[in-house]
């Protein structure tokens, strides 16, 4: 039927967080375009998509690239609490991005009240092993106690970003009960809604 436009039965909504320069674009953009960007924007935040297969049946991710200005915290809140799963990264070769992801999932559970928060944490640059660190053990450990999947990889690996994204979609389909859409907000968010909207 002309004009009838098809759109996989599954749709979710996949928001990347983390510090400056952990990778989060690297990520999306590895993921969405299948390649890696060697310089990358600091400060646009994207919406890529993409449709995979999931139980063998497409379902379309919905990818948030977040960005780490104060200015947007309230937008970023905003992602938090009406998406479907989460990616947290840190990198192996900055302690400081490590240590920044325990305060970000507790917020994270704030926002999100009583609904789960199905998450993958995983540790980038594991390429760079010269400058590692965090060890491998201590992002295990991490994921051990919020009882979600880990996983350490470079993002020049399409197959290692692929298998994020996959653990991404288990996560949701085992945490979320089905038939719970998550209330949207527009694409293009920053223009359309006034950030006085969300304080308080
Ligand atoms: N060697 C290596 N470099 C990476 C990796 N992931 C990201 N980068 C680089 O780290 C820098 C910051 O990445 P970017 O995606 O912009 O970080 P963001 O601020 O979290 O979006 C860029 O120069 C990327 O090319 C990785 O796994 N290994
Ligand atoms: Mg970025």
């Amino acid at each position: 039927m002309e004009g009838l436009v098809l759109r996989p039965a599954k749709d979710y909504r996949v928001v990347v967080l983390g510090s400056v320069a952990v990778g989060k674009t690297a990520l999306a953009t590895q993921f969405a375009c299948g390649r890696f960007p060697e310089r990358c924007e600091p400060s646009v935040e994207e919406l890529f998509s993409k449709v995979i297969e999931v139980n063998r049946a497409p379902a379309l991710l919905e990818i948030v690239d977040t960005v780490g200005a104060e200015h947007l915290v309230t937008l970023k809140d905003l992602y938090i609490r009406n998406s479907d799963g989460f990616v947290v990264l840190y990198s192996v070769c900055d302690e400081a991005s490590f240590q920044a992801v325990r305060p970000l999932r507790e917020r994270m559970g704030r926002l999100r009240g009583s609904r789960a928060v199905p998450l993958v944490l995983v540790g980038t640059k594991a390429d760079l092993d010269a400058e590692r660190q965090v060890l491998t053990a201590q992002g295990r450990a991490l994921a051990r106690e919020w009882r979600c999947p880990f996983l350490e990889i470079t993002t020049k690996s399409k197959t290692m970003v692929d298998r994020v994204f996959t653990q991404v979609v288990r996560e949701m389909e085992a945490l979320a009960p089905p038939g719970q859409e998550a209330p949207r907000i527009p694409a293009n968010a920053l223009e359309t809604w006034p950030a006085e909207r969300f304080i308080g």
